[in-house]
């Protein structure tokens, strides 16, 4: 355990490798803007766009447009860059170099078992970058870099947060030190885990072929309607029990969904909607979906048109992102005996 007193401090981040999608704000943004407004801790968030090439190398204007598009997602769901620091990541070198060193602790059977590598890099793994690879060595440098306390993110990240408790625990130990906090997860709501339109047991994917299968924060109004109209559901009427979802995977997904745009637990939506049809509660989710997105939306397209303001608000997070990182890689480098 560490005996060390920590800035109570959130990090979390995503990809800018395509649009952002309904799992991305359900699972991550909605809680950024959460522990942002709770107020006991110092919060950064970022587009880790160094992360968004590892599986596959992108159009260069086409990541510029993600990651810029992906900061109006942000500052239009909630982030104030007044409260929080909201950086781009390869703006911020700190991340890199620490990620240097953690690829010299993390050991190669660690990061094979990793269950998205394995799903990533699919049955071609020699193929893969080498990037892919050592993504969760970057990620716990994204963390560590800023001494981060807490990690708010959604259930496909657990395993890459107890990975990096496992670097900062190797790297204390080896070097004798109580250097680095051993980050705790924060994986907390209704909708941690949502679920493809179109298949119950895959996750809600930027990267999945099939644009039906999720429902992207830049949808209009009829395109969410539809989608959700077309999700695919089972026969049965919806359960008035939280048991009644067992091993009804989009019927679950679809309830999992309006529960956490609503800000309810499953509990209390399945008291209101038992007994109902999917052709009565889908348009009620439409209807929830389109009230809660659209504002964000609407406020995404506002912000994208005035793309010099967006990079002025990233350009002064990474300032203000290298006060915190900049100490603790030099404290790093004297730790590990680089000479300065
Ligand atoms: N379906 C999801 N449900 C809940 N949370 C989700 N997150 C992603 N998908 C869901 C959370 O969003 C944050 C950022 O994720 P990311 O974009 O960095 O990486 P990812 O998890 O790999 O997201 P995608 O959409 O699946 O991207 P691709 O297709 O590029 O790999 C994380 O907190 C994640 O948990």
């Amino acid at each position: 355990m560490s005996e060390t007193q920590f800035t109570p401090r959130v990090f979390s981040g995503i990809q800018p490798s395509g649009g952002l999608h309904l799992g991305n704000y359900l699972g991550a943004i909605k809680r950024f803007v959460d522990m942002q407004d709770q107020g006991d801790f110092q919060t950064v968030y970022c587009m880790v766009d160094l992360h968004a090439i590892t599986a596959k190398l992108l159009d260069p204007a086409t990541l510029r447009h993600n990651t810029r598009e992906l900061a109006a997602g942000f500052i239009a769901a909630g982030v104030n860059p007044e409260k929080s620091i909201l950086i781009n990541q390869s703006q911020v070198p700190e991340h890199a170099q620490l990620a240097w060193i953690f690829n010299c602790v993390a050991r190669m059977g660690w990061m094979g078992r990793m269950t998205q590598w394995k799903d990533k890099a699919g049955k071609n793994a020699e193929a893969a970058s080498l990037g892919l690879f050592a993504y969760p060595a970057l990620m716990a440098a994204d963390i560590l870099i800023y001494h981060a306390t807490h990690v708010p993110v959604g259930e496909d990240q657990k395993q890459h947060l107890e990975l990096t408790r496992d670097i900062a625990a190797k790297f204390n130990h080896d070097y004798g030190v109580d250097f680095f906090p051993l980050t705790e997860p924060v994986i907390e709501g209704a909708a941690t885990r949502v679920m493809s339109l179109r298949d119950g047991s895959k996750k809600m994917s930027k990267s999945d072929p099939s644009d039906a299968s999720r429902i992207n924060m830049t949808d209009d109004a009829d395109t969410i309607a539809k989608k959700i109209r077309k999700a695919k559901t089972d026969p049965d009427a919806l359960p008035s029990e939280v048991e009644g979802l067992k091993d009804r995977p989009e019927a679950r997904n679809l309830v999992n969904i309006y529960a956490g745009l609503n800000e309810q637990t499953v509990a209390q939506v399945l008291a209101d909607v038992g007994g109902q049809q999917f052709g009565t509660f889908k348009p009620a989710l439409a209807e929830l979906a389109v009230a809660k997105l659209a504002p964000i939306s609407t406020r995404m397209s506002e912000l994208m048109a005035d793309q010099a303001e967006i990079d002025r608000t990233l350009a002064k997070g990474a300032q203000q992102a290298r006060e915190i990182t900049a100490p603790i890689l030099k404290k790093t480098y004297e730790i590990v005996g680089m000479v300065s």
